[in-house]
């Protein structure tokens, strides 16, 4: 038998007794992708086992991410630090091998997959990092950045909308070095995909501008390294490999069904493989001839040594690039990038313009592009409403690199293109659609969350504020939503300097991803003191202090800022001690150690929250007896101000509830305030693992 078969084999026996051992997950997909995968991983892919974050490695994703056995098994093999068992331990509490590869757990998992179809985008967002750097940094005679990304996909992944959202674009973006194989086997969860599935895949593929190599035998480690070359012979147009495989290959009775699409085999069945593939080794061990023919150590030592002459040679020549590339990879921010942030908020304090959030958003892009040139923009369609793009942008061309993305109206895509920018390392990205259509994006947005990196989403138009184009542009529950996501840091900003703050941490976060929810309208500047201006980045602060013992709290965010701030004046003239907590960040507050949360929000004072949508999320801050203005309905098309009036979002109504919250406060005795709030005072920041 030809020594690529028994590397096939080999993974096939470590995917069907893994999955075996752990009682559940997907042995079809590694068992019908082994030849493929053996004649990229033994051939193709420039990759050092020894050094995983090494900046200029081929990228590999696995989009079908419940093959997942089919990465750890390459990992193992071709000597990453990933031992037998943590293959053994395969889906268990704390191994590095959870049900899908999750970026951070073995070594080598560029990107969390599972939710098919974005894994695809991610690898379009790193194809794409991979041009713009290359544009960026290479010099003549050195092409410091100069690799190729890999993908595997599965029906599932090309039957999502997000593939032809990414695919599209990576066709317009000329993403030549884009190499992705269609594990073409017919079959979903569902049966033979007959009934579903019907696509002329090469055709659809063609239009958007791809190279296809079609009808590829997948078990032929050969033919698929014939059409890995063609695809590499050019690098014009990404190139989509189809490769025609049996899922479950090797199990007698199984294959090609969807019934060892997503369970263990079984153990007859695992016998009768054994037999048939004529592998007699116990479960986990490999014999020391296919060990020794994936070992990528050697060769991915020497090919990474390579690149560090050369990265060498662009040391001389170039330094202050190369320092430059060093940083950017680090992720590190330029040297006194908080002291310029902080002046810069203090002169727009001076300033105190009255803007919208959107525009200020702008200017604070404008702002740090100047000391971050990694920064890279962009918008869905939408950028003369989103205000992402700055003065000194430059579009992206094929060939030429750029700094501005126009995505097109494709928001799902856009997001998951920037996860893949940020996981590639080398760039910042951040987009912007409307907050409306942040659902249209969701998943990915939970995804850089799961995946702790740090890109910025600018979703603008961010409430009935934006007035006449009614419900179906009004965003009520989306902003809850995003807050409910762990680790994800949600700013509402209510003025030019909240801006820039939100901004500034958002870039200062270094495994966060940030959505900034602005504002379509004009606010006010408010004023500051010192303290004040350095507490916005706690998340939330004192604005507005009380003249004598306090009574109530107005807790507001963005465009209801400024309404508090008037039902504060209101009850002032009345005599009434309230103050006013602006809270643009609820993830950033929540992190604040008790202390300062408590002088801020005491526990034994009525509060009420006003927001415009919904009010569930404010309870943890106003407690059971509180009081949220907000809005629990869809909106309406009217003017603006017309909708804030009609959906009771007024200075007086604010007012008017904080009266009535103190009276029925001092009925019943303001204890009854504490119970609830307190239980959200003592919950920290949410752990999430990794
Ligand atoms: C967005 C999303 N929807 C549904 C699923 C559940 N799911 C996992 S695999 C799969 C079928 C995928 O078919 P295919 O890609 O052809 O995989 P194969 O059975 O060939 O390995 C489905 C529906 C998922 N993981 N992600
Ligand atoms: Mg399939």
């Amino acid at each position: 038998m030809p020594r690529s078969d028994l590397r096939a084999d080999a993974i096939r026996a470590l995917s069907m007794d893994a999955v075996q051992a752990a009682g559940s997950g997907h042995p079809g997909m590694p068992m019908g992708m082994a030849e493929v995968a053996v004649a990229l991983w033994g051939g193709h892919l420039n990759h050092n086992p020894l050094d995983p974050a090494w900046p200029d490695r081929d990228r590999f994703v696995l989009s079908n991410g419940h093959g997942s056995m089919l990465l750890y098994s390459l990992l193992h093999l071709t000597g990453y630090a990933l031992p037998i068992d943590e293959l053994k331990r395969f889906r268990q509490l704390h191994s590095k091998t959870p049900g899908h590869p999750e970026v951070g757990y073995a070594p080598g998992i560029e990107t969390t997959t599972g939710p098919l179809g974005q894994g695809l985008a991610n690898a379009v967002g790193m194809a794409l990092a991979e041009r713009l750097l290359a544009a960026e940094f290479n010099r003549d005679g050195l092409p410091i950045v100069d690799h190729r990304t890999y993908a595997f996909v599965g029906d599932g992944c090309l039957m999502e909308g997000i593939s032809h959202e990414a695919c599209s674009l990576a066709g317009t973006w000329k993403l030549g070095k884009l190499i992705v194989f269609y594990d073409d086997n017919g079959i979903s969860i569902d049966g033979e995909v007959g009934g579903w599935f019907t696509d002329d895949t090469p055709a659809r593929f063609r239009a958007y501008g791809w190279n296809v190599v079609e009808a590829v035998d997948g078990h032929d480690v050969g033919a698929v390294d014939a059409a890995i070359r063609r695809a590499r012979a050019q690098d014009e147009r990404p190139t989509l490999i189809c490769c025609r495989t049996l899922i479950g290959k090797g199990a007698p009775a199984k294959a090609g069904s969807a019934e060892c699409h997503g369970a263990p085999l079984g153990d007859a069945e695992i016998a009768a493989a054994r037999d048939a593939m004529d592998w007699p080794h116990p479960p986990f061990v490999i014999p020391d001839a296919v060990y020794a023919a994936f070992d990528a150590r050697k060769a991915g030592a020497r090919k990474q040594a390579c690149w560090e002459t050369l990265m060498a040679a662009y040391r001389a020549k170039h330094p202050r690039l190369a320092a430059e590339f060093d940083r950017r990879q680090r992720g590190a921010l330029p040297d006194k990038f908080a002291q310029r942030a902080a002046r810069q908020a203090k002169a727009l304090q001076a300033q105190a313009e009255t803007m919208a959030t959107r525009q200020a958003s702008q200017h604070a892009i404008a702002f740090f592009a100047k000391a971050l040139p990694e920064l890279v923009g962009g918008s869905a369609d939408l950028t003369g409403s989103n205000l992402t793009r700055w003065p000194a942008a430059r579009d992206y061309a094929a060939g030429h690199g750029g700094n501005y993305l126009h995505y097109g109206v494709r928001e799902f895509a856009m997001a998951a293109i920037i996860n893949g920018l940020q996981l590639h390392r080398g760039v910042r990205a951040f987009g912007g659609t409307f907050l409306m259509f942040s659902e249209y994006a969701r998943n990915a947005l939970r995804m850089a969350a799961l995946m702790r990196v740090n890109p910025v989403f600018v979703f603008t138009h961010d409430s009935i504020g934006l007035g006449e184009d009614g419900p179906t542009h009004q965003p009520v529950e989306q902003l809850a939503a995003l807050r409910l996501t762990p680790n994800m840091d949600v700013w509402r900003p209510c003025d030019t300097v909240e801006t820039l703050v939100a901004w500034q941490v958002a870039l200062e976060h270094a495994s966060t991803p940030t959505s900034l929810v602005l504002s379509r309208q004009s606010l006010p500047c408010q004023a500051r003191s010192r303290q004040q201006l350095a507490d916005i980045r706690k998340g939330g602060y004192v604005l507005k202090r009380e003249a004598g013992a306090l009574q109530a709290i107005l807790i507001a965010t963005g465009s209801e800022v400024d309404i508090a701030v008037q039902a504060w004046r209101e009850l002032a003239a009345l005599g009434i001690h309230a103050r006013v907590v602006s809270m643009p960040s609820c993830h950033m507050f929540d992190q604040q150690d008790p202390a300062y949360r408590h002088a801020v929000l005491p526990f034994d004072v009525p509060a009420l929250a006003v927001e415009a949508g919904v009010t569930a999320g404010w309870r943890k801050y106003v407690g059971r007896r509180g009081e949220v203005v907000g809005i629990d309905t869809f909106g309406e098309s009217a003017p603006a101000g017309e909708l804030y009036r009609h959906f009771g979002l007024t200075a007086a109504r604010v007012a008017d509830s904080a009266r009535k919250l103190i009276a029925q406060a001092s009925a019943t005795g303001r204890n009854d305030f504490s119970g609830a709030r307190s239980a959200a005072h003592r919950r920290r920041a949410i752990p999430i693992h990794g």
